[in-house]
């Protein structure tokens, strides 16, 4: 059975089979959680990431996490927010679904995701969300292996709006 959460966290801390980066296209590191990834998996990681040769916007490429918990990193290029009639939300889907493509193709069991493109690139929370988790819910229905995933929310805000999404919020009393 593959399942579905999301919870507060550094994604750097997961002991997942893979984190997903909200990279650029250089993937050559950058601020928000591409900088803590690399910090955190070492100087291995940016070598990895040169041999790659950069990535497209809506593809994704993997690497070992080196000194993460995490056996592998994902590494998408999400799009920029430019007012949402640049096809962003294509793009958008097409990361999420090109990590779990790799993630199949690897048999992993666990990836766990940022909330891609909501920090500097600007898509807004609400809308990027919606998409995540469509995406995977539909990823998952279809017949194979199981696969568990994580939405890694960095805020409460952020959190609040994706356990909505999952319909595990907590209840109002
Ligand atoms: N763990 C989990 N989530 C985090 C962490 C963390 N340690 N740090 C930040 N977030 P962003 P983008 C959240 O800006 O919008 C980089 O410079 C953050 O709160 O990291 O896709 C790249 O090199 C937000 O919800 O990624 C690119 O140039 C989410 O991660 C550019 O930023 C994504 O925010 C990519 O921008």
């Amino acid at each position: 059975m593959s399942s579905l959460r999301a919870l507060r966290a550094d994604i750097t801390t997961l002991a997942v089979d893979a984190i997903v980066n909200a990279a650029n296209s250089s993937l050559l590191g950058g601020g928000g959680v591409d900088g803590a990834i690399h910090r955190a998996a070492g100087p291995k990681l940016l070598e990895a990431c040169r041999a790659l040769a950069g990535c497209k916007t809506g593809q994704a490429k993997i690497t070992p996490g080196f000194r993460l918990p995490a056996s592998y990193v994902i590494h998408t290029v999400g799009p920029v927010w430019q007012g949402g009639h640049q096809g962003e939300a294509a793009l958008l889907e097409r990361c999420y679904l090109s990590c779990l493509h790799i993630a199949r193709e690897k048999r992993l069991r666990s990836l766990a995701f940022p909330s891609l493109s909501t920090g500097a690139y600007g898509y807004p929370i609400h809308q990027a969300a919606q998409i995540a988790v469509a995406c995977v819910r539909q990823c998952l229905s279809v017949k194979d292996g199981p696969l568990d995933i994580t939405f890694c929310c960095f805020s409460a805000a952020d959190l609040a709006i994706y356990e909505a999404l999952l319909g595990t919020a907590p209840q109002a009393v």
